[in-house]
């Protein structure tokens, strides 16, 4: 009696959440009381935990040498999973709250996107409430002919839902489309990094890769000269990485500082948000030469690398150069490359401004076309590994974003292979709130202090928090990473994750210790030694600004040199200010006489004197540099998803036809019956044929070849519709194949087109088969197709 009376002394400091006993918990509380029971012990359990931590025992691992070592955190194993919970009811079952059993150590904020993915199959309409809806019709009215009433809960629901359906689109690279599938690893590059996707031959992980443009809005069309993001997440088994780079490899300035003025000069003017999505305006040019160091970063820009033919056919690069760290904390510096095995393809100016009207959305329907049909965009990523003290080797520094490591100094090697091989269900939900930001990386890899990577490393996250609302942009579905996330970070709009428990900090005792510090299989940084000044300033090195400009301007094939030359003919034409236009050619001086006249005679302007150098120092030279050239990967892929019209009236040869369709379809080309008008013709054989989509709805532009199968009889009335004889003088001025069947011949001489090249030369992606379809003309003409184009033929201004 005695004994159970002093047994139950503290009982109501359990019951109560204001201080506790003043020494030990009571033993027991009484065989009635179940639940106060279970407190007693969850307090007890709490009791046992903080007691088993009487100091915290890595404090002097923190200072000194030691603290360069970290350790991992001490942790004490709970009685029970109930010790560490928020509250002793938890387990209190119902439909919301579930079961409330406790699945140790997981955050089911993080599991694959199935668990948000929505299927409305046989279900009725619902408010986000979850009250069905009788009738979508109507708001709820007094009377038929009355007012609408205030209290109309569903109405309002539905408009107010609908008034706030937008968010701020990114600040650049709004314009974008993306795909998810995977990267499979070659090989294990342990000797150099400990990263998770390289971590052995075969290995795959998920990606989600998001392509945009940079400088127009959020609908701007596709096909603009701009320079191209390249966004990879990588959801590895040890966290997301995100290689957040483009299709050019270098970059216009060399430190964060200026990136918000080269911004603003990019972008529509402010006075009169003109021109949409474009760089060829003053303000554009009248910073970049004034900032010379932009130079190298220009010529890419106006090559055909700013009009990608598809997001399928264009390099991605990491820009910067990046740190590999190994598992003995070794590190060598890395670039990274992708490159797509459909091989570097450009459209021409003149067709992809064509496209802007034609199909604004021509890389994103290519893109999720392509990835539908089955032909899912592969791209190989190869690094540049280099030490330290090669790098001091170079003529130029590896931390300046203006400079490439050309090929010939350090070889690129294949590491592995990016598949893109789905398309996302919802275009919000994934590819807009996606958020790349450079901040993500893993163990193994590391930053340089490249300057302008430095300033990026703050930036993504801090734009996240107001286009996404909030710091919990990380538990959006697309977002979160595939393995667990656990931290003592807490609260904000939006937060899904619920916590269990009291503790919300490091070191703890009252939660075991738990979640505790991983210690070294957590993220280090690499130690690197730096000793200097606070200064703002630029290594000297960084003074160069041509002679890269000049190693890629001399890597490439005349045909790409011409186009150079016409991309800033046309960029500065727009131009209002004629001392801008001067002042660019003035810095062309100092890479290539040829391009400068080029540019100036296009602009009837005599030669300025040359830009005045940045410093004295001896300027590097460099071989050229053929994997600089578009047309140095033509791609392994042959003609798969290239986009072929064979253009039909009626009395086309029915078999030559059906011949073609099957043959191209077959190799993975998309073959399409186009016509005047939808519906049937008639063919040789008077059979009925249907028109698939008509000369107005997918102008030449659209294609990448032609099959003209038109029939001499009826061929003078196509030849009354414009659209075809457009279509054939375009598919010609754009360097691309025509296959003219039997008498279809006729249309190219009607359209004035040549069947020679200006050298007198068979043109030889023009096949004309005078009789009936022959199986070497269309062999020549699918070879012709999968070389893409015949610049051969091209002149400036065009003949035709
Ligand atoms: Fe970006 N950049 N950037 N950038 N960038 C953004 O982040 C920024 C730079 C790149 O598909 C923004 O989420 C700064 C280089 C891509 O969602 C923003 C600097 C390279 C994307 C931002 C740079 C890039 C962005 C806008 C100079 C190639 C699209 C919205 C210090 C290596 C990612 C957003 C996607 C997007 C800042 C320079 C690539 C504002 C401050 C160099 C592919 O955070």
């Amino acid at each position: 009696m005695k004994n159970e009376k002093n047994n139950s002394i503290g009982a109501g400091s359990v019951m109560s959440t204001i201080s506790g006993p003043s020494e030990s918990l009571p033993d027991a509380i009484g065989p009635k009381a179940s639940v106060t029971e279970q407190l007693r012990k969850k307090m007890a359990g709490s009791q046992q935990l903080t007691e088993q931590m009487s100091n915290n025992e890595n404090k002097a691992n923190e200072y000194g040498e030691a603290s360069r070592i970290p350790v991992a955190g001490t942790t004490v194993e709970p009685e029970s999973v109930m010790v560490t919970g928020s509250t002793l009811s938890e387990n209190i079952e119902s439909p919301k709250v579930g079961d409330g059993n406790v699945k140790r150590g997981t955050n089911a904020t993080v599991e694959s996107l199935d668990r948000v993915r929505v299927d409305s199959s046989d279900e009725a309409l619902t408010t986000n409430q979850g009250v069905k809806i009788a009738d979508n019709q109507h708001s709820l009215k007094i009377g038929l002919r009355g007012p609408t009433a205030l209290e109309d809960f569903i109405l309002r629901e539905k408009i107010t839902h609908f008034d706030h359906e937008r968010i701020a689109e990114r600040v650049v690279h709004a314009r974008g489309s993306a795909a998810h599938g995977y990267f499979e690893s070659y090989s294990a590059l342990d000797e150099f990094t400990i990263a998770a996707p390289f971590s052995e031959a075969g290995k795959r992980t998920p990606v989600f890769v998001r392509f945009s443009t940079v400088a127009g809005e959020r609908g701007s069309a596709d096909t603009v000269r701009d320079v191209r993001g390249f966004a990879v997440k990588f959801y590895t088994d040890e966290g997301n990485w995100d290689l957040v780079g483009n299709n050019i490899p270098v970059f216009f300035i060399q430190d964060a500082m200026k990136f918000p003025d080269l911004v603003h000069a990019v972008k529509p003017e402010p006075h009169h948000a003109m021109p949409q999505a474009s760089s060829a305006h003053d303000t554009f040019w009248d910073f970049v030469s004034l900032m010379p160091e932009s130079t190298h970063m220009l010529l890419w820009q106006m090559s055909d690398r700013a009009i990608p033919r598809s997001y399928r056919t264009m390099q991605g690069f990491g820009v910067h150069t990046f740190r590999l760290v190994n598992a003995d904390g070794e590190s060598v510096f890395c670039k990274f490359h992708w490159t797509p095995l459909a091989g570097t393809h450009s459209l021409v100016w003149d067709e992809a401004a064509k496209i802007i009207g034609a199909d604004p959305d021509f890389h994103r329907r290519d893109l999720w076309e392509a990835i539908e049909a089955g032909a899912f965009p592969e791209y190989e990523l190869g690094l540049q590994i280099f030490s330290e003290e090669t790098a001091a080797g170079f003529s130029f520094d590896i931390l300046d974003p203006t400079k490439i490591v050309p090929e010939e100094l350090v070889p690129i090697t294949p590491v592995g292979k990016m598949t893109l091989n789905r398309n996302p269900d919802n275009f919000f939900a994934e590819t807009e709130q996606v958020a790349f930001c450079t901040a993500h990386i893993i163990p193994g890899i590391d930053f340089t202090n490249d300057p302008l990577l430095q300033g990026r490393i703050h930036s993504y996250v801090d734009t996240q928090i107001s286009r996404l609302g909030g710091p919990n942009f990380h538990e959006i579905p697309i977002n979160s990473p595939v393995v667990e996330i656990h931290n003592n970070q807490r609260d904000g709009m939006h937060r899904q994750a619920i916590n269990r428990g009291r503790v919300s900090y490091e070191p703890n005792s009252l939660a075991g210790g738990c979640p505790f510090q991983a210690g070294m299989s957590g993220y280090k940084s690499y130690p690197e030694p730096i000793a200097e000044d606070k200064v703002r300033g630029n290594p000297e090195l960084f003074s160069d600004h041509y002679s890269q400009a000049r190693l890629f301007w001399q890597s490439q094939t005349p045909v790409e040199q011409t186009h150079i030359i016409n991309a800033f003919r046309f960029e500065l034409t727009r131009v209002q200010m004629p001392a801008i236009r001067k002042r660019v050619i003035s810095l062309l001086m100092n890479v290539d006489n040829t391009l400068a006249t080029g540019v100036a005679t296009g602009l009837g302007l005599d030669l300025p004197q040359p830009m005045p150098l940045a410093s004295n120092l001896p300027i590097p030279s460099f071989p050229p540099s053929p994997g600089l050239s578009l047309l140095s990967r033509p791609g392994i892929t042959g003609i798969q998803a290239r986009r072929v019209a064979i253009l039909v009236n009626d009395g086309v040869d029915e078999d030559a036809v059906k011949t073609i369709y099957a043959d191209l379809l077959k190799e993975g080309a998309v073959p399409r019956l186009v016509g005047s008008r939808l519906g049937k013709i008639v063919t040789t054989k008077g059979k009925e044929l249907g028109v698939e989509v008509t000369l107005e709805a997918t102008p030449s532009v659209l294609y990448d070849g032609v099959v003209i199968a038109l029939d001499q009889t009826s061929l003078q009335s196509s030849l009354r519709d414009a659209h075809a004889m457009d279509f054939v003088r375009q598919q010609y001025r754009h360097c691309k194949p025509i296959f003219a069947l039997a008498s279809g011949a006729q249309l190219l001489i009607y359209a004035g087109i040549p069947p020679t090249l200006p050298d007198g030369s068979n043109d030889p992606a023009i096949i004309i088969d005078p009789d009936s379809l022959q199986a070497e003309s269309l062999t020549r003409f699918k070879n012709a197709l999968a070389a893409h184009r015949s610049f051969a033929r091209e002149t400036d201004p065009p003949v035709v």
